[in-house]
């Protein structure tokens, strides 16, 4: 495979805005039992009827170990759904994949990030996270894509959103903290990001969504739904520990400009909730020392911002809450050109993240 020494951004490649045609959606399957609870059996359900949903619309390709791989090939039967044996130490290729790259005659290649499991031995998730950090260069050699590699560089897909026109949003909770590059100054980030994806503006909120393990990911608090609007996580209720962070990221949005000059339209998308793991939820978790701890009474993240743009559809998560009408009427709304399709989404939620961060989309690029 081939490793370049340049940047993107040299060789006139970018990352396009999630809504840019796919040629297909990467996952991973989810195993271990320290993560997911019973074996990763109900995680699994909910992976394939994500991976079914994806299906409908773009070819999904699904990372498995060796050890799962006839369990998976059984549960995911349908022809548009590839599998291919990969190791991982988990299932959260949006940050452990690469963020692919494209240029204006067709090439696809992946920027491959140092991973440190959302934090290293300071708050980080798991470890070890060896595997982890080997799955984008795996997933670009398999489609023999050029790779550049941030060595010494550490960022999760989940921690950026672009509009794929100059502009990227991020928070300051996440890719400021001492945990991914603290021999980093912000200024010194935003140039690796501007070399690496190509933007030109970086928007930080301050934070992200109230107890988000992976320290504020943006993709699971705000998102693009096109160039100059947003979509970001909200709650009128003061007494809701969400609603500083949204009241700052609105502050924040509402005086700023895009790369192209344009003020920001906030739509604003409900939090469900809140939302608890139950006590039987959290027994069934594995206890390994070094791992996220379950407990019942620590309120889970969700957000039904966490969803997957793929060609002419929207997969978003449902939470059994009575919330989950209104978000789909508003993802409805925002994207009137695309079906949305709402899949359950609590088992991943238990896990410490969405369809979002479960998920990988793979740029066609533009051909011809
Ligand atoms: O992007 C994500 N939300 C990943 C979270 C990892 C959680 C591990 N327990």
């Amino acid at each position: 495979m081939t490793t370049l020494n340049s940047t993107p951004r040299a060789d006139g490649f970018h990352m396009p805005a999630e809504w840019a045609t796919q040629s297909q959606t990467w996952m991973v399957w989810p195993e271990r039992p320290d993560n997911w609870r019973l074996g990763g059996k109900p995680a699994q359900a909910a992976h394939v009827a994500v991976a079914k949903a994806i299906a409908r619309f773009e070819p999904v390709t699904v990372g498995v170990s060796a050890a799962q791989y006839d369990n998976a090939r059984a549960q995911l039967d349908l022809p548009n759904i590839r599998l291919v044996e990969l190791s991982s130490d988990d299932a959260w290729v949006r940050d452990t994949g690469p963020t692919f790259v494209i240029d204006d005659y067709g090439n696809v290649r992946g920027v491959d990030w140092g991973f440190n499991a959302w934090g290293g031995f300071d708050g980080g998730l798991y470890f070890p996270w060896n595997r982890d950090d080997q799955v984008a260069r795996k997933i670009l050699e398999i489609e023999r894509s050029p790779r550049y590699r941030t060595e010494g560089f550490v960022l999760e897909g989940g921690s950026i959103h672009v509009d794929g026109e100059g502009t990227l949003i991020t928070t300051e909770e996440c890719l400021l903290n001492r945990n991914r590059n603290p021999h980093l100054s912000r200024e010194a980030i935003e140039q690796v990001l501007r070399e690496q994806l190509a933007v030109e503006k970086v928007i930080w909120l301050p934070d992200g969504l109230y107890n988000d393990e992976t320290d504020g990911h943006v993709d699971n608090f705000c998102c693009y739904v096109r160039p100059g609007e947003v979509l970001l996580a909200w709650t009128d209720d003061a007494q809701n520990p969400n609603y500083p962070r949204c009241q700052a990221a609105l502050k924040v949005l509402e005086s700023s400009l895009d790369a192209k000059g344009r003020s920001f339209i906030v739509h604003k998308m409900p939090i469900p909730g809140p939302l608890f793991a139950t006590e039987e939820e959290c027994a069934g978790v594995d206890r390994v020392a070094g791992t996220q701890e379950r407990d019942p009474s620590v309120r889970l993240a969700g957000s039904y911002v966490n969803f997957l743009i793929v060609n002419g559809g929207i997969i978003a998560p449902s939470f059994d809450d009575p919330l989950d009408e209104v978000a789909q009427g508003i993802l409805q709304k925002l994207f009137p050109e695309h079906e949305v399709v709402m899949v359950p989404g609590r088992e991943l939620l238990l896990g410490g993240g969405n369809i979002h961060c479960l998920t990988q989309q793979q740029p066609l690029g533009k051909r011809g």
